[in-house]
Parts: C-alpha cells; sequence; structure tokens
C-alpha cells in the first residue's frame, strides 16, 4: 500500500470557523500529518479507511501505513520511534488475529495510541479485541470497537483529542454531531 498523506493543519483555518461544516473539506488538501493511520495487512485497509474518512470530513491530516509487528518489525520500529518528533498526534493501530500492533506501538511511543481489533480471523476478531484490549497496566491502548465501527470512532476520538487545542477542529467536530443527529428520523 502506498503511504497517503491527506488533510493540512492550518489551511483554510478562517473559512472553516466561518463555515465549520465546510472545515473538513477544505482543509483535507495538504500540511503536516497530525493522525497515523496504521495496520498489520493491507487486508486491513477495508476496515481502516472508515478512519481516514472520518479524518478527511474532519479535515484533519492523516498518514497511513501497512507496518506489521510481527512481519515487518523494522519498518514499525522506525516509522513509530519517528511519529513524535515527525509531527503526528494520535496514533491509530488496527490489526486482526493476536493483534498485538497496537500494543507494541504504544510501547515504542508517548502518543497516545487508538486501537481497532479487525474481524480477520476464524473468531472474528474476538481474538483481536482480546489481544489489543487486555494490556497489562502501565502500557495503555485506547481500545475501539471491532471492525468498521471501531475504526471510524478511532477517527473520531483522534479528532477529539487534538480538538481539545484546536478551536476550529472542534467546530467542525460539532458540526459532524449535527449533521449525523438531522441524519436520523422520526419515523422508520
Ligand atoms: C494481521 O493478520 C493483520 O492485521 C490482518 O488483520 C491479519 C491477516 O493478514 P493477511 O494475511 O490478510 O495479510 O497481522
Amino acid at each position: 500500500m502506498a503511504v497517503r498523506t491527506r488533510g493540512g493543519r492550518k489551511a483554510a483555518r478562517s473559512r472553516a470557523v466561518r463555515r465549520p461544516e465546510l472545515a473538513g473539506r477544505q482543509r483535507a488538501r495538504s500540511g503536516v500529518p497530525r493522525v497515523a493511520i496504521l495496520m498489520g495487512s493491507a487486508s486491513d485497509w477495508e476496515v481502516m479507511k472508515a478512519a481516514a474518512d472520518v479524518l478527511d470530513v474532519l479535515g484533519v491530516a492523516h498518514e497511513v501505513r501497512v507496518t506489521s509487528a510481527h512481519r515487518t518489525p523494522d519498518r514499525h520500529r522506525a516509522f513509530v520511534a519517528a511519529a513524535e518528533e515527525r509531527g503526528f498526534e494520535v496514533i491509530i493501530a488496527g490489526a486482526g488475529g493476536a493483534a498485538h500492533l497496537a500494543g507494541v506501538t504504544a510501547a515504542l511511543t508517548l502518543l497516545p495510541v487508538l486501537g481497532v481489533p479487525i474481524e480477520s480471523s476464524p473468531l472474528s476478531g474476538l481474538d483481536a479485541l482480546l489481544s489489543t484490549v487486555q494490556m497489562p497496566g502501565g502500557i495503555p491502548v485506547g481500545t475501539l470497537a471491532i471492525g468498521r465501527a471501531g475504526a471510524k470512532n478511532a477517527g473520531l476520538l483522534a479528532a477529539a483529542i487534538l480538538a481539545r487545542k484546536d478551536p476550529a477542529l472542534r467546530m467542525a467536530l460539532a458540526a459532524f454531531r449535527r449533521q449525523q443527529t438531522r441524519a436520523v428520523p422520526e419515523r422508520p
């Protein structure tokens, strides 16, 4: 999978403040990526794309990489070791099976790590959920739900973390919630 860098931090900030619902698309053009989306296999992308999509909507620059903790350990270590210096603020890590990607990532950085268990094994993601969520005390992984909902929520949670120090992003997040509420019909 190719490296993808999307979104931007400062671009169109003033327009974003005036029209928060447009903030994402306008800001999702250029800039230093703030969120890294890592996955253990290119086959995880179908699920992890949900994180990238919601970050796009909110205009949060992100980079997507396949770095397996067991198949490409050197690539993984090198990426995570450099992540903070490169300007990343949150890392999302999705993996299936005996999923140690998020835990290994968290062990290598002080950045917050959000784990997404992927339902790629015969156990439908329950193995990945337990592997990701059951971190021994000392190295935290914020674990989301199995699969696409978890990936989407990882993107939203990453944005919420960044929004604490980014008023335009906070407004974009609020606009996202309003739009979500409006989209719920009163009757089926
Ligand atoms: C894990 O093994 C990956 O995160 C993926 O979910 C699973 C299967 O990988 P592939 O065999 O499809 O590459 O490491």
